[in-house]
């Protein structure tokens, strides 16, 4: 965007760079997204495996990119403590020591779960051994960590989807509803300094089963039960971000505590094509938007540094290509637009692993201008510009502000889903050379006024 300015800058405009050397930070803008997230108060953290840092190029994506770890699996009760009262924490040390010398915050994942858990635990029928032994559990992997942990999901995924009824598990069953307030109290007597979460998915949205949440919340908080955060793991399917994401968080963090978001991830049918990621793109810019937008929301977590590791096609299989790096730590357009929506500038020539470089193959840049206004409406033009190679089609996503249509698209083929316009290019203008543009132009009936501009984020193949 900076760049694009200056580049527009004619000798004569001093007046103008004037102003825009005022209205511009000292600083240059961030290039990673830890960098670009701490520069807002975040964090934004990756899922990591230790089974995989050996691989430099995944050591290394983490290293440049994030500044908050949560261990993927080390820390799940079945690796910690296979057998009663025998703990093995060695991979999640090797994960914590490594996050230490990188000065990455730590998120502990998780306490109880009725998932990843041994057998021995789902064996207990008494409510009193069960307590005992969950205290415990929660005692020693939270002590042997205090102190360098900076959040705890203590409880996951206790929650139905649909009724938001508690889900069935051995805790639920063996102890009942107070299992969850048992673990948030000895969570606090274990690692008094860790910020303690309840983490749960689909409830990214306003629904039955975050309404339970929220109700849990709230009485704990009046309570006095130890709770200071919530995560929403945010495992999301293309063009499926919920529209009040914001709000749900927002009444969250109303309640007193801060809103995590734990395991974004975003998947769609496999392959991926030029379409897809242009969308994922535009519904990452959704996610980060929307916690900029809530003071209390202070960490993005997505789940998974590459598409290579990530747990999708294992559970879905036919899906994937859900996170921001590609099986080859190519940064994705939607790395691109997160970075972007965080304040942060993509693409400066030399980034490792950034495809989206002027100059680099196989990728488009696009810019657009609002050429016409009216009081009702406006008129606005997208150029499509390839890299260094050439390519053989192109996509547009322009997210539109409320109240405003297009009435009118040439030389582009529209596709609309709510406020969101997906732009193909038609036949003669699919194929650009290296360098070259195409651009397609549009009108706009704004009903509520003209001011907001479309967001517009390109792909290209
Ligand atoms: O990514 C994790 C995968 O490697 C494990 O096989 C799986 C086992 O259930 O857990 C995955 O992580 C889950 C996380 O711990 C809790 N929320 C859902 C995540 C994706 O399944």
């Amino acid at each position: 965007m900076r760049k694009a300015l200056t580049a527009v800058l004619g000798a004569g405009a001093l007046l103008l760079a004037m102003l825009v050397a005022v209205a511009l930070p000292a600083s240059a803008a961030a290039g990673t997204l830890g960098e670009a997230a701490a520069a807002t108060g975040r964090v934004f953290g990756a899922a990591a495996a230790q089974g995989h840092m050996g691989e430099s190029a995944y050591a290394s994506t983490l290293d440049r990119e994030f500044n908050q770890l949560t261990p993927e699996n080390e820390m799940k009760w079945d690796t910690t403590e296979p057998s009663r009262n025998s703990f093995n924490f060695s991979a999640a040390d090797q994960l914590v020591s490594h996050a230490q010398a990188h000065s990455m915050k730590i998120r502990g994942h998780t306490l109880v779960w009725h998932s990843q858990l041994p057998g021995w635990v789902s064996g207990i029928s008494s409510r009193d051994d069960l307590l005992s032994a969950m205290r415990n559990h929660i005692s020693k992997e939270a002590g042997h960590f205090a102190g360098k942990i900076a959040y705890w999901d203590v409880v996951n995924e206790a929650f139905q989807d649909g009724s938001g009824a508690r889900r069935d598990s051995v805790f639920q069953r063996v102890i009942g509803d107070g299992y969850i307030e048992e673990a948030f109290r000895a969570a606090r007597a274990a690692d008094p300094n860790a910020k303690l979460c309840y983490n749960d998915y689909n409830i990214d949205g306003q629904n039955a089963k975050s309404n339970a949440v929220y109700a849990m919340v709230q009485d704990f908080k009046a309570r006095g039960v130890p709770i200071d955060c919530v995560g929403l793991q945010a495992h999301l399917t293309l063009g499926n971000v919920p529209s009040d994401m914001q709000a749900n968080m927002q009444r969250f963090a109303a309640l007193g505590v801060d809103v995590h978001i734990t395991e974004l991830d975003i998947r769609m049918n496999t392959p991926s094509d030029s379409s897809k990621l242009a969308t994922q793109a535009n519904d990452y810019k959704k996610v980060v938007s929307a916690c900029l937008a809530v003071s209390r929301c202070t960490v993005i977590t997505v789940w998974g540094i590459t598409d290579k590791y990530s747990w999708v096609p294992d559970t879905f299989p036919g899906e994937g290509a859900a996170l921001l790096f590609d099986d080859n730590y190519n940064k994705k357009p939607a790395y691109d637009a997160a970075l972007e929506a965080l304040g942060g500038e993509p693409g400066d020539p030399g980034d490792p692993g950034d495809p989206g470089d002027p100059g680099d193959p196989g990728t488009v840049s696009c810019a657009y201008t609002r050429t016409a206004q009216w009081s009702t409406g406006f008129n606005g033009q997208v150029t499509v510009t390839a890299g260094s190679s050439a390519i053989s089609s192109w996509t547009a996503v322009m997210t539109m502000g409320s109240g405003q249509q297009i009435a009118a698209l040439w030389n582009g083929s529209p596709t609309t889903s709510g406020n969101v316009v997906t732009v193909k290019p038609v036949n003669w203008n699919a194929r650009l050379a290296p360098g070259a543009s195409a651009s397609f132009g549009f009108t706009v009936n704004a009903s509520s006024g003209n001011a907001a501009d479309p967001s517009v984020t390109c792909g290209g193949s």
